[in-house]
């Protein structure tokens, strides 16, 4: 599929330049008995589905399917038993229209999810995780998040160590999109993320989401994920993951202030809500279209 551009020259499809415009707001269904704040919730397709109908009902763009968590410690999830979780949920949610990403690092996943009808690779190891997932998303000509991680979830904790940490995450991420780019996958198909949490404390996430407008400046379009969160946590004091929602949709409102076009969160409902009544003060005075 092609575009117009402003010489009548047909540009590549882009799915971020397609977005529909304000903030996008993208929908976490891990499908995992393990993930850090809903393992086990939607772990059976059946459960998975009716949650991304819900999601999709309640006005996320963007529904991010995985099959393997990748909190700080997890453990490997073969790629035969990730497709076996996702694929039936992407297939169906795909015929009901939704844009789907698929959280994986893995290429014959990424394969088999776009095949299923997901148009987003969205790789924690931005391509560097499985040496063929570069060539792969190059061919799949689909698009993809790149963010911005040290080592595996086995390891990161301990790379948590940088000079300046908003300085060595851009330098990091720019070679991630070089290496995308030599592979032949297209500047517009590239949107990249500071990966919050991936090999940073919560002092690191903070300077991260407040220097997003750095990031922004690339040109790349920004993915925000810092939805429950440590940092959460941390500045809410809330130790239950599952209790951090609110506290969520304000760092999400945040980050988007600061330059994300796309905000991954698992409360999609409180945050769609938050966005659009923080879009409707923000816009410029208009007719009010309803008084009440
Ligand atoms: N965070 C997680 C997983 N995938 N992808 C992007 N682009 N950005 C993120 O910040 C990000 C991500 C971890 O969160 P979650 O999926 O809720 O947990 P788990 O990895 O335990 O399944």
């Amino acid at each position: 599929m092609t575009m117009e551009t402003a010489s009548g020259v047909p540009a590549p499809f882009s799915v971020w330049a397609a977005l529909p415009p304000g903030p996008a707001v993208m929908g976490i269904l891990n499908v995992t008995p393990d993930s850090f704040s809903d393992g086990g919730t939607t772990d059976d397709p059946a459960a998975a589905i009716e949650a991304g109908r819900r999601m999709l009902a309640d006005g996320a763009t963007i529904l991010d399917i995985g099959g393997e968590s990748t909190r700080p410690g997890a453990s490997i999830v073969p790629p035969a038993e990730e497709q076996a979780r996702i694929l039936p949920v992407i297939a169906a949610l795909a015929r009901l229209g939704a844009l789907i990403s698929v959280d994986t690092r893995n290429a014959s996943t990424m394969e088999r999810a776009v095949a299923a009808g997901a148009r987003i690779v969205n790789d924690v190891s931005a391509l560097a995780y499985d040496p063929a997932a570069p060539a792969t998303v190059a061919r799949l000509g689909c698009a993809v998040v790149l963010m911005h991680m040290r080592g595996t979830p086995l390891t990161m904790k301990s790379l948590a160590v940088y000079g300046d940490v908003v300085e060595d995450v851009r330098r990091e991420l720019s070679a991630r999109v070089a290496v995308a780019l030599a592979a032949g996958i297209a500047p517009q198909a590239i949107a990249i993320d500071p990966g919050f949490g991936f090999a940073k404390t919560s002092d690191h996430n903070i300077a991260l989401l407040r220097s997003l407008p750095a990031l922004a400046a690339s040109g790349f379009p920004i993915v925000s994920g810092i939805s429950r969160k440590a940092t959460i946590g941390h500045l809410g004091q809330e130790p239950d993951p599952a209790r951090r929602g609110p506290g969520s949709v304000a760092a999400a409102l945040f980050a988007l202030q600061h330059g994300a076009r796309v905000v991954r969160v698992h409360d999609v409902w409180e945050t769609v809500q938050a966005v659009r009544v923080w879009h409707g003060l923000s816009a410029a005075p208009g007719g009010d279209p309803d008084p009440a």
